[in-house]
């Protein structure tokens, strides 16, 4: 792009600080400084068919254990039930109202049968029992129960997972702990939050923005995910690339193990020594080892202003650069780097109702968001306006524009965030969620487009900024020829390329049999070891994570 071309992209460029809107007035103020971005809730956003499994293979897991499974995109749908576990009985049912009242202790089959099944409506379950505890003690109760009685238990959150993690496999009890949504405090010196693992994260934000902080994370499943399904499965999100990971801002957390154990290691330190920091081992253990009950976490000042540039740019290698650019030129106020290519776009275009490109005149290969926070509006200003012009400059940058306002920021992140609920309504997706060097970032997207020709729809985007790649492949209905096109070949090009087979979601079921790909022997056999010692009857998630743990303990 041309000085000219920058010269009237940069006169259209203004600071925008936006107002909070408020029960009286949605007015934004220039005096405020408060920022939201979407709030729309996914999981009532649609509904889709997924097919029917057609196909049906026996996994042979080491000599202990054989388990059947069908397989879609992963998913192992038909995996036998472990029948060390009992089932539920009328006892059972009773002991569990005497703890949770008659209310809390759900049978009604339209409320089970949402939490039976996952929010792409791809793994589904037969759960008869949902459970909703409304403190630590109860949670407890209900372990202590359950693994006494060798009753399979599923924690669940928000049900926003991808990796059909939170869902039963088979008739699993369902904890959800909605009810467990309350703040316990603030520490309004150092923003230390202390909450119960029920909040939605959406919630928590809206709060700690009245307090003048913000919450370290950020995703499109904000207004349903909850803070204990956050760190259960160490989520990444918008603002990883600024914040980090949930292993550096939590702080503490309680946990109640499988047999019942409130484990208090809700510290609200910033540095603590004393012996293993075993938070750690909950934090991405997708309610393998225990339940997350109450987080304490740092979150960051909430800053005065914020800028958001939707770029194009023509190749991949632009987009890498004008990452590193963007680190270089904008370094401590960088808060989001998204990265989408043009299938992604016409996506979305196609799929959401509403959404139009910030850059109607052309679809253009690449595009970038880059967000910037700080605290100083001239100074960020002046930052993100050299980094522009100097982009251009290079030929890094096709066109761009700067939001305006806050609609205008909404209506470009609605783009990127709505490209998981465009990928569900074409049928069947098959979702691949890889952490890669960045050089290599884009090389599976074009090998995968390649390979299936005209049978899929293959589109990539992704936390640029965090080296860490969506690849959803779509098709009318789940066809186990196309499975057998992309996988294992996705994971062992992602395995053979240095990188995880998953960055951000965990493993689920969907990847429970994967995890070789991206750990060594060892290091599962050590996981397997720490899983038994936890708990013992595996009673917790089973099926999941680590199937092999399944094979290893029976
Ligand atoms: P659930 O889906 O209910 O559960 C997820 C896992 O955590 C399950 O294994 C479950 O057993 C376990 N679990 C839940 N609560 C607890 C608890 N209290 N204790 C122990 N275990 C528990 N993920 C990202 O990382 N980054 C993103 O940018 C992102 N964007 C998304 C956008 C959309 C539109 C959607 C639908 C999903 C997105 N996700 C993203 C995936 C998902 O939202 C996250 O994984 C989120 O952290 C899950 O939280 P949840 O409360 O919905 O957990
Ligand atoms: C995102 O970054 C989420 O939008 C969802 O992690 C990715 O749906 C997906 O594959
Ligand atoms: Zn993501």
């Amino acid at each position: 792009m041309g000085r000219r071309r920058a010269s009237q992209l940069l006169a259209g460029y203004r600071q925008f600080l936006v107002g909070r809107p408020t029960p009286s007035s949605h007015e934004q103020s220039i005096s405020g400084s408060y920022w939201k971005l979407n709030t729309w809730r996914p999981c009532c956003m649609f509904r889709v068919s997924v097919g029917t499994p057609q196909a049906s293979n026996y996994l042979n897991l080491g000599k202990t254990y054989a388990i059947k499974q069908r397989s879609f995109g992963s998913a192992a749908t038909d995996i036998r039930r472990n029948p060390a576990f009992s089932k539920l009985n009328a006892d059972d049912i009773s002991y569990f109202r005497t703890i949770l009242g008659e209310r809390n202790v759900v049978e009604d089959e339209d409320r089970l049968s949402a939490a039976n099944v996952d929010w792409m409506r791809k793994y589904q379950g037969s759960s008869k029992l949902l459970l909703l505890p409304k403190s630590s003690q109860e949670v407890s109760k209900i372990l202590h129960h359950c693994n006494s009685r060798k009753l399979a238990v599923v924690p669940q959150g928000g049900n926003t997972g991808l990796v059909g993690g939170s869902v039963p496999v088979h008739d699993e009890v369902i904890i959800n702990l909605a009810l467990m949504d309350k703040i316990v405090s603030l520490d309004k010196i150092n923003g230390i939050l202390v909450c119960e693992g029920g909040c939605i994260l959406e919630n928590l934000s809206s709060f700690l923005e009245n307090e003048g902080f913000i919450m370290p994370l950020d995703l499109g499943a904000k207004g349903s995910c909850q803070i204990g399904g956050n760190i259960s499965t160490n989520a990444g999100g918008l603002r990883f690339v600024r914040y980090g990971s949930l292993h550096g801002t939590i702080l503490g957390l309680e946990v109640v193990l499988a047999n019942g154990t409130i484990l208090d290691m809700l510290g609200t330190l910033r540095k603590d020594n004393t012996g293993y920091d075993l938070k750690h081992l909950f934090i991405g253990s997708e309610g393998s080892l225990g339940i997350v009950t109450k987080v304490s976490i740092l979150t960051p000042p909430k800053l005065m202003s914020m800028n958001l540039a939707f770029l194009a740019c023509k190749d991949f290698t632009s987009c890498q650069k004008l990452l590193l650019e963007a680190k270089r030129a904008l370094g401590g106020v960088l808060s989001a780097f998204e990265f989408m290519d043009r299938h992604s776009m016409d996506l979305v275009l196609s799929h959401l109702d509403g959404v139009r490109s910030p850059l109607p005149s052309s679809l253009y290969n690449f595009y970038i968001l880059v967000e910037t926070t700080g605290s100083d509006e001239t100074y960020d200003k002046t930052k993100l306006e050299a980094f522009l012009l100097r982009s251009m400059e290079e030929g890094l940058i096709l066109d761009g524009v700067v939001a305006q306002d806050i609609n205008q920021s909404s209506s470009f992140w609605r783009i990127r965030e709505g490209i998981s609920e465009a990928s569900v309504k074409v049928g069947a997706v098959y979702k691949y969620d890889l952490s890669l060097p960045v050089d290599q970032f884009y090389g599976i997207v074009e090998e995968m487009r390649n390979r299936l020709g005209e049978a899929a729809k293959v589109v990539g985007y992704g936390h640029l900024g965090d080296g860490n790649l969506h690849l959803n492949i779509m098709t009318t209905r789940y066809d186990s020829d196309i499975l057998a096109q992309i996988e294992p070949y996705v994971y062992e090009w992602t395995s053979k390329h240095k990188g995880s087979i998953s960055a951000e979601h965990g493993l689920g079921l969907m990847k429970a049999n994967k995890i070789h790909y991206s750990k060594s022997p060892e290091t599962v056999q050590l996981m397997a070891d720490i899983k038994k010692l936890l708990d013992p009857n595996l009673i917790l998630n089973p099926y999941k994570k680590i199937l092999d743990l399944f094979a290893i303990c029976n």
